[in-house]
């Protein structure tokens, strides 16, 4: 096999680092991981080595001399190059569902991402977020209780099985939990489901041990949200 290398940000705050990160963790392959820290000066300079979206964004991926640099299109090549670790469920019609959560992940709830941006040093009580982020935080509750109703006698996650869909919204309980969103008995134990996977445990564990702390570090104000 060709060797990977996946180029991330900081794992206080990168969330779609994290989901790239985990997907790989999911398929099973080697891989390098190289750590960018996102916000220098110098952070889009290294990134461009292998990604050519301006501005770049983590997280990207060298494949020998290929290169993918979006979180979906790099899941997606994981799904096709490890067939057997099944990245998303095996019955069609549940893979559709899968795919239609995740691409509602990736496209939407832009209120959540914007004001409360993934960091993992951050804890603050519930209250006073704006109504547009209440309505993304009541829409991903409503998709974790459809899917575990019914998905439940499959296993403990969104599909019954471990998949991409819960890879994509990982970083969704770090957002939950800094501003300690209540969650009802599906959503909490979906939640602990999550919180408890080994690698995603490993990513936490690293990321408090990360020195850099982005100034303003969980609102990014006038730079792009994580
Ligand atoms: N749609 C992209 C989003 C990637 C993204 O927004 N990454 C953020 C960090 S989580 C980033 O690279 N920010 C750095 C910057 O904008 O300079 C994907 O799915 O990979």
């Amino acid at each position: 096999m060709e060797h990977h290398t996946l180029i991330i940000g900081n794992k206080r705050y990168s969330s779609w680092s994290l989901r790239g990160w985990l997907a790989m963790k999911l398929s099973g392959i080697e891989f390098e991981e190289v750590v960018v820290p996102l916000y220098r000066a110098d952070s889009h300079a290294e990134l461009k080595i292998a990604n050519p979206a301006a501005p770049p964004k983590v997280p990207s991926m060298k494949i020998g001399s290929g290169a993918i640099w979006d979180t979906l299109a790099i899941c997606e090549y994981l799904a096709e190059l490890v067939p057997e670790a099944n990245l998303w469920p095996t019955e069609q019609i549940t893979r559709a569902h899968a795919r239609s959560v995740v691409s509602e992940m990736h496209s939407s709830f832009l209120a959540l991402r914007e004001f409360i941006p993934m960091d993992l040093s951050k804890q603050v009580p519930y209250g006073d977020l704006p109504d547009e982020v209440e309505a993304d935080i009541a829409r991903i509750c409503e998709i974790w209780r459809d899917c575990r109703q019914k998905y439940q006698d499959k296993g403990p996650y969104l599909f019954g099985e471990l998949s991409l869909a819960d890879v994509f919204f990982a970083p969704v309980t770090v957002r939950f939990r800094s501003h300690t969103v209540p969650l009802d008995e599906v959503c909490s134990s979906y939640f602990d489901a999550v919180w408890s996977l080994p690698d995603f445990k490993d990513w936490r564990l690293a990321a408090e041990k990360e020195e850099w702390v982005i100034e303003n570090g969980n609102n990014y104000g006038e730079q792009k949200t994580a």
